[in-house]
């Protein structure tokens, strides 16, 4: 069921919910002004396709100019803020039990007032950077403001002076055990699964929401476009997250 308005079932489904899921993707923040993947990369990337910088590979070939990405991507997060999308999802959690599962490495969730344990980030976190050697957590100095014309050498370790690097999740990588048996918990649990932003190409994350439906959930998509998830799921919303979040939960609060 595709619709351009609010359907009045999605907020039978969505006030009778219990147990809510949102499960986002880079559209969730795009009206933030945090471009998605999907979007043409800018400056120093412009030749770059975004799924090859986020390797080890592309790390292991050029560090510099991989860790300026992320420095510029950190720094244009930090300057945004989240938007009524965001904040919507926080204040829903107010009536029901949430959880938030995101494949996106900002902090925008979390700055718009969801609490950090109802977080899961698949994907890990731009404020997270690590050492590559010894694991040890090194403190973000929260990117940089402008737009770099050149590489960044990446920091030291002040643990084993080793080489720092994104506290991201890059492709062939494995996601982190604690966000993803938390977010197949939720999914498995859960009665209701927003799912926001995402075209769902990514996998294992991409998985999830069949997941949730197999196991009894209704699943809503927010997404102005068509994604190869649309035909799978019991009611796709052609609106934004910033539209379509807060109308849906002050149709649940008005609701009730
Ligand atoms: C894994 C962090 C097991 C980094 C990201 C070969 C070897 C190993 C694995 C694979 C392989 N080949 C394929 C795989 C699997 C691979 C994969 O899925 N590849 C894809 C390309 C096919 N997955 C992995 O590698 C994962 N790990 O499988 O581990 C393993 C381990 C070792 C060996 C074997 C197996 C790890 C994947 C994690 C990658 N890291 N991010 C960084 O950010 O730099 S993924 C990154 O891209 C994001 O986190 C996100 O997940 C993804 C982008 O997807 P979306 O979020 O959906 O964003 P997108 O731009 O695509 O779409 C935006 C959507 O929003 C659109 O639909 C648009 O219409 C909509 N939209 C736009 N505006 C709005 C809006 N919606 C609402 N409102 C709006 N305003």
């Amino acid at each position: 069921m595709t619709a351009l308005e609010l359907d009045p079932a999605v907020v039978d489904v969505a006030r009778a919910a219990r147990r809510v899921v949102v499960f986002s993707g880079a559209g969730m923040s795009a009206e933030s002004g945090v471009p998605t993947f999907r979007d043409a990369q800018t400056g120093l990337w412009e030749r770059f396709d975004p799924t090859e910088l986020a390797t080890p590979e592309a790390w292991d070939r050029d560090s510099a100019l991989v860790w300026a990405w992320y420095q510029w991507r950190t720094g244009l997060v930090r300057r945004v803020a989240p938007h009524a999308g965001h904040r919507a999802v926080a204040e829903w959690a107010d009536r029901t039990r949430m959880t938030v599962v995101t494949q996106n490495v900002d902090d925008l969730h979390e700055r718009a007032g969801s609490p950090t344990h109802t977080v899961a980030h698949l994907h890990g976190s731009l404020f997270a950077p690590r050492c590559r050697d010894c694991g040890a957590p090194f403190p973000s100095d929260g990117g940089v403001d402008v737009e770099p014309t050149g590489p960044l050498s990446p920091p030291e370790c002040s643990s084993c002076r080793g080489q720092v690097r994104p506290g991201v999740v890059w492709f062939g990588e494995s996601l982190p055990d604690d966000a993803w048996t938390r977010a197949t918990a939720a999914a498995e649990d859960c009665d209701l699964m927003v799912v926001v932003g995402t075209s769902a190409m990514v996998y294992p994350a991409a998985g999830l929401p069949l997941r949730a439906a197999r196991t009894g959930a209704a699943i809503v998509e927010i997404n102005p476009e068509a994604t190869g998830l649309s035909e799978h799921v019991h009611h796709t919303w052609r609106t934004t997250a910033a539209v379509g979040l807060p109308a849906l939960v002050a149709a649940i609060g008005a609701a009730q």
